[in-house]
């Protein structure tokens, strides 16, 4: 499945581990000067057929470890054998891909990365990251060690090409999906999957709700490259039939462990959200936006009572530590709205996710925070900070933020906005949010603007922090550009089919993609025609000023028309 012709699809290798890296190949520059490829990230994606799922890539590192043994604790009557599958019409969709065999940690074991990374055990998982990040290994297991980054690897997904999140390395982008259970077929959630990470999701979120929400999450991660999360609160609600106030820790608890069987590989969990918070967000021009956020709260009130998830975090972290998943710890009171942005309740409940972060890595647990939502602009800095200073450095995990409430239809803008300034200063990962945000459900393409538009904001910062080699793909295709290659720079972009389009939108005739002109001025007046016909001409530097005078002249002598008649460059 790959984007554009020039792409393929290589690997890397380092001894035995082997990183999928796409190789964007370029043509050469004028005077027959060669340009390399340009190697970037990928995930190698889902197979063709979402029946058969992936290959196992690291089942022979999880069984080498010798440290978990075979384990299916799922309670019974809480599994969907996929009934309600043939009740939407869905009966084809049979599986025919490997059986999944549960695994967990022997007793007293602890089979998290960061409990290899504290004893100096440099895993295939830290290698691989390594490797794909262009940094030593050293540096991968220091950062995982310290609590600053976290590689998401459930031993039950054995599918997923490890990644790495921290603010040393890449910015990574999660997208969300499985909103629409109800009206998707399972096939069309893998799908949704396949779209996602093929425009270059880092890690997806499976939201699902609704009747055979346990067989869609099996066949999403059986098929999924990238780090599975979820937040297991939603489907503890469904088994309440959606009454908050009848959800128990056994319930939740019990969830986990079925997600933990599956292979989430890291859960949001609301933990945050205390009693005495709630009053906080009385006077808040949104009140609490998180959906579980309001769960818990709602929870609480009914009863009087502190979060279970709050009183039984330390039961949670031993589950963690047994199956590696990660905390994801959820901002419950994020702001909904600037009005409420830093305000007593956000804060008070990052003091507390400050507090669970340490008490995590206790368990050797990986933890990275959840972080806002709506914040303006001058605000967002403050964000990172705080986070950063109290948390230890935790990965900070955000949703944009948006900088402004006042555009519906296009929040992808105003919260890719916040997400590149709060990426800059060190945020690890962000969560996309679509043109959709607030209005509907986001489909396929939405999807895509979304992930699109969340790696321009990650691919920004890493610029801006400096990020060894962030900047390649930019100076080749400005190079491309410049020499008006059109394949290289469409080769180059993040969308080759939207550029590719937009071009022919204007020059729909192949000569055009060769043509020493673009679009914009056409073929007389290109500003980068007229610098490279200065540079073959006098050379650059100070000689170039005369060039520039003479370009002047036959501008004036032209009619001094800037832009030229459609017709007339269609001709050219
Ligand atoms: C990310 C940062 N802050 C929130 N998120 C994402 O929002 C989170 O990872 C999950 O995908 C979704 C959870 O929403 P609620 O339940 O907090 O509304
Ligand atoms: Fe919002």
């Amino acid at each position: 499945m790959e984007i554009h012709p020039q792409h393929r699809a290589v690997t890397i290798s380092d001894g035995d581990v082997r990183v999928p890296v796409t190789a964007i190949s370029l043509a050469e520059s004028p005077g027959g000067v060669p340009n390399a490829d340009v190697h970037v990230y990928r995930t190698c994606g889902p197979t063709a057929d979402p029946v058969e799922g992936l290959a196992p890539m690291r089942q022979e590192w999880i069984d080498a470890r010798g440290d978990t043994e075979a384990h299916e604790a799922r309670p019974r009557d809480l599994a969907d054998d996929g009934r309600a599958a043939v009740r939407r019409g869905a009966a084809s969709e049979q599986w025919r891909g490997r059986r999944h065999e549960p695994v967990r940690a022997l007793p007293g074991k602890r089979v998290t990365q960061m409990h290899y990374a504290r004893n100096g055990i440099i895993t295939q998982e830290m290698r691989y990251v390594a490797l794909r990040e262009g940094v030593a290994v050293e540096k991968v297991v220091e950062e995982v060690a310290a609590g600053r980054a976290i590689i998401p690897s459930n031993v039950n997904h054995p599918e997923s090409e490890p990644m790495i999140i921290g603010r040393a390395f890449l910015t990574k982008v999660n997208a969300n999906i499985g909103n629409s259970a109800v009206t998707s077929s399972i096939a069309e959630e893998v799908e949704k999957l396949t779209w996602a990470t093929r425009w270059g999701a880092d890690t997806v979120m499976d939201l699902s709700t609704g009747d055979d929400i346990h067989t869609t999450r099996e066949w999403i991660i059986r098929n999924s490259p990238v780090p599975i999360g979820t937040v297991p609160l939603y489907q503890a609600l469904e088994k309440v039939d959606g009454k908050a106030e009848d959800l128990t820790w056994e319930v939740y608890r019990d969830t986990v462990i079925e997600q933990a069987e599956q292979g989430v590989d890291y859960m949001t969990v609301h933990a945050g959200v205390l009693l005495r918070y709630v009053p906080l967000t009385a006077e808040r021009v949104t009140g609490i936006v998180s959906r579980g956020g309001s769960i818990m709260a709602g929870w609480m009130l009914a009863h009087h009572r502190e979060s279970f998830l709050y009183e039984h975090f330390d039961e949670l972290c031993e589950i963690f530590a047994a199956y590696d998943i990660a905390f994801s710890l959820g901002d419950g009171l994020r702001p909904g709205s600037i009005a409420d942005a830093n305000d007593e309740a956000q804060f008070a409940e990052l003091r507390t996710l400050a507090e669970l972060t340490e008490r995590a890595w206790a368990y050797d647990v990986q933890v990275m925070v959840e972080g806002p939502g709506h914040i303006p602009l001058h605000l967002v800095e403050e964000n990172v900070r705080l986070e950063q200073d109290w948390c230890h450095g935790a990965p900070f995990y955000t949703l944009g933020p948006l900088v402004t409430d006042i555009a519906p239809g296009y929040d992808h803008i105003t919260s890719a906005i916040g997400a590149a300034v709060i990426a800059m200063h060190g945020t690890a990962m962000l969560c996309y949010v679509t043109p959709k945000e607030h209005l509907g459900l986001p489909n396929r393409d939405d999807v895509k603007t979304g992930v699109i538009t969340y790696k321009i904001a990650a691919h920004a910062a890493d610029v801006a922090k400096g990020h060894p080699g962030a900047q390649v793909r930019d100076d080749a295709l400005s190079k491309a550009r410049f020499e008006f290659r059109w394949h290289d720079q469409f080769a180059l972009s993040l969308d080759p089919d939207t550029a590719i389009a937009f071009h022919d939108e204007t020059l729909p005739a192949e000569p055009a993609k060769t043509a020493h002109f673009c679009s914009m001025c056409g073929p007389k007046f290109c500003s980068m025609k007229i610098t490279s016909d200065i540079r073959a001409r006098f050379g650059s530097g100070a000689d170039a000023e005369s060039g520039m005078a003479a370009k002047s002249r036959e501008f004036r002598e032209k009619g001094a028309q800037v832009y030229l008649d459609i017709s007339e460059v269609r001709t050219a």
